[in-house]
């Protein structure tokens, strides 16, 4: 056989912090701003917690029309954005192969084998860290690939993500089919977008950002491997957090832009968001029939409902978000 390099390895030096029996690093310090020990020093659940009944009652009374739309991307068919694999979508005893074969009862089952994160999805809060920290202080050796995550897995949002959705079309207040990819939304320009749609953004809303990346991508023939996108600038963190809302979703691959912008770290929106405010990130929503219809009617809010899979210990969930007017 020919030599085989041995590959680079970095030096690694043992922790010098510990880890106490909830899983916490003993004495952690958050970045700002952040929600850590707001909701318990146990927490696992970050602004799920604001999705409480009495906003959930409200949210349900903004239903008028009855109208539903799906915010999910098919799963199977069409590519999906991004460098993920796609669905393997099994068939096992299918009705058709009973009629062709002996005749009898006929019935059918599916199998699907697919990365959670590889469509429309909510991140759990164990999706994401930095410095061996996780949101409220949990180290980030409690995710492993023998157990999973088994501190904030997506089990703990199984109550659903439910509530007031506001949609922000920045495509449409830019006049544009879609953001430039690599184009970063700052705080200014979400707050030109609320002043003009002339919608408030409060406590525990779930926030639908709008550029138009989804909808490019699946009406290209060859769709392109992923790349730059646009996103949320992590400027955008102060902002959200001061409004306290309870989500943020995009039409993008990863809520903020692809790449950073010049001098800020590579997913800063998401150790912001995930880690310090344990603020819930959808991704990949498909949101251009709901803003076709806000566009024509006026009216950007709605009831939103979206049910995590009860995944034990995982770090993210495929949803199909329901947006109800
Ligand atoms: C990564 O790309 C690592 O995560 P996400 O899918 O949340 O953007």
């Amino acid at each position: 056989m020919r030599d085989v390099p041995d590959q680079p390895l970095e030096p690694w030096h043992p922790p010098d912090y510990t880890v106490d029996a909830d899983g916490k690093v003993a004495g952690a310090t958050p970045g700002e701003p952040n929600n850590w020990g707001r909701w318990g020093h146990l927490d696992q659940r970050g602004t799920a917690n604001l999705l409480t009944p009495e906003r959930v009652a409200a949210a349900a009374r903004l239903v008028r029309t009855g109208k539903r739309f799906s915010l999910g991307l098919p799963l199977g068919g069409p590519p999906t954005p991004g460098y993920r694999a796609a669905p393997l979508h099994l068939f096992e005893a299918t009705t058709g192969d009973r009629v062709l074969g002996e005749p009898g009862l006929q019935w059918s089952d599916d199998v699907l084998v697919l990365n959670t994160q590889a469509s429309t999805q909510v991140d759990a809060l164990s999706h994401f860290g930095t410095g061996g920290l996780l949101y409220n202080g949990y180290w980030a050796g409690v995710v492993t690939a023998r157990s999973g995550a088994r501190r904030l897995g997506v089990h703990h949002l199984a109550d659903g993500l439910v509530g007031r959705a506001v949609l922000l079309d920045v495509a449409r207040h830019l006049g544009v089919d879609r953001v430039d990819p690599g184009s970063p939304v700052g705080p200014d320009l979400l707050q030109a977008v609320v002043d003009a749609q002339s919608v408030d953004v409060g406590e525990g809303d779930i926030l639908l950002v709008r550029t138009g990346a989804t909808g490019w991508w699946m009406a290209q023939e060859s769709p392109p491997a992923a790349g730059a996108e646009p996103g949320l600038s992590p400027r955008c963190l102060p902002w959200l957090a001061e409004r306290d809302v309870a989500m943020v979703a995009t039409d993008t691959l990863a809520v903020e832009v692809m790449p950073p912008e010049a001098g800020v770290r590579p997913l800063a929106l998401h150790v912001g968001a995930l880690r310090e405010l344990g603020l819930l990130l959808g991704e990949l929503f498909d949101l251009d029939e709901l803003a076709a219809d806000c566009a024509a009617d006026g009216v950007h809010e709605s009831f939103f409902v979206a049910a995590p899979l009860p995944i034990v210990n995982g770090v993210g969930s495929p949803i199909n978000p329901i947006a109800i007017k």
